[in-house]
């Protein structure tokens, strides 16, 4: 099995309450090689852009607000099968939901602020990757 890349971050809440280290700690234990990281705010623009599939459900303009509300961690995360292995590390999108263990079940209190995004399939971390990350950021 080839290495694959996803693209990850950690949200506004996750950095608000300062559970960086935590949530690393975790991505590192779980085997994966962070390629590329950034501390960014987001603009809403720039939120919106990123978000753009989800434009048409009913909570965008939240989802947008919140992710353009403080600063964010954008990383780029390299295993094998590592789309599918940092979802099942991040957990279900409604903590409550998500199995015991998992980041969102621990770390996450809401369905918006649930510490973490990962993309969902080969193609969406190839567009997410390269919102976020130049080639030269990547090598
Ligand atoms: P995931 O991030 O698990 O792939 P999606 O793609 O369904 O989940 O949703 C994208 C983001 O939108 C989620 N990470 C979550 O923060 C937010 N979201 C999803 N459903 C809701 C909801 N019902 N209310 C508020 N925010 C939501």
């Amino acid at each position: 099995m080839a290495l694959e890349r996803t693209f990850a971050i950690l949200k506004p809440d996750a950095v608000g309450r300062n559970l960086q280290g935590e949530i690393l700690s975790r991505i590192h234990k779980a085997g994966f090689k962070i390629l590329a990281i950034k501390s960014m705010r987001l603009t809403k623009e720039e939120a919106t852009g990123f978000y753009a599939v989800h434009k048409e459900r009913p909570f965008f303009g939240e989802l947008i607000d919140f992710m353009s509300s403080g600063k964010i961690f954008a990383m780029v995360l390299e295993a094998e099968n590592a789309i599918s292995k940092w979802r099942d590390a991040m957990g279900a999108t409604d903590p409550k939901k998500a199995a015991p263990g998992t980041i969102r079940r621990d770390l996450g209190t809401s369905i918006q602020m649930n510490c973490t995004h990962g993309s969902d399939g080969p193609e969406t971390a190839a567009f997410e990757i390269s919102y976020f990350f130049s080639t030269v950021e990547l090598i």
